[in-house]
């Protein structure tokens, strides 16, 4: 019986054939419990118009399946992998092992140990293997790394950063207004 993570491999297989587009990131995460987390990722890196692929790939569960993948990141033109994973996450550090560009890390909170297992495992890498560790479920970050990380050699890419950056700075500065000119209570009520 197939299961449900190579039904989702395979159908993600029959939807890339015959795309044109080269990822410059890809996503990868232990299992589709990850989803919530991974597709901040997906959300960040589409508001900055950068190509990814995005599946679920488990080191633990279906190693020949992820060093396939890892082995063939490099040769589809990825620059950089967003791994996310939960509990034991070895995922992260086996990809970083394999894949020879920058690899983010995403420990996710899961059910247990409020996600301090995956964030130790993610980020505790041996000397010679790093991976760049966001903090536990912090998907839309590891975008953003990922995305700084291009944005060395893509100035197109850095405008879009800075001017993200940019926005950030009006909305605190308008919230500031707001608390001044309204005061705490209002501001929470009106919240
Ligand atoms: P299930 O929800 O499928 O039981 O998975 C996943 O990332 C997920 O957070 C529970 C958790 O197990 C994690 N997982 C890993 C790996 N494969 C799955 N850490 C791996 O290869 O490192």
């Amino acid at each position: 019986m197939k299961s449900l993570t190579q039904d989702i491999n395979t159908g993600y297989k029959k939807r890339m054939k015959g795309k044109t587009t080269m990822p410059k990131v890809g996503i990868v995460m232990g299992s589709d419990s990850d989803l919530k987390v991974m597709k901040k990722a997906a959300v960040m890196l589409e508001k900055l118009g950068i190509d990814y692929e995005m599946t679920i790939i488990s080191a633990h569960r279906e190693p020949d399946v992820f060093f396939e993948w890892a082995r063939a990141a490099e040769g589809k033109g990825i620059k950089v992998i967003i791994a996310g994973a939960g509990m034991a996450a070895h995922l992260p550090g086996m990809c970083a092992a394999l894949f020879p560009m920058p690899v983010v890390g995403v420990p996710m909170s899961g059910k247990n140990l409020g996600g301090e297992d995956a964030l130790f495992s993610i980020v505790q890498m041996p000397p010679g293997i790093p991976v760049a560790t966001v903090a536990i479920d912090g998907g839309m970050n590891a975008a953003i790394l990922a995305a700084k990380i291009l944005a060395v050699s893509d100035g197109e890419l850095l405008d879009k950063l800075k001017a993200y950056t940019a926005e950030m700075k009006e909305t605190v500065q308008a919230k500031a207004a707001k608390l001044e000119e309204i005061g705490y209570e209002a501001y929470l009520q009106d919240k």
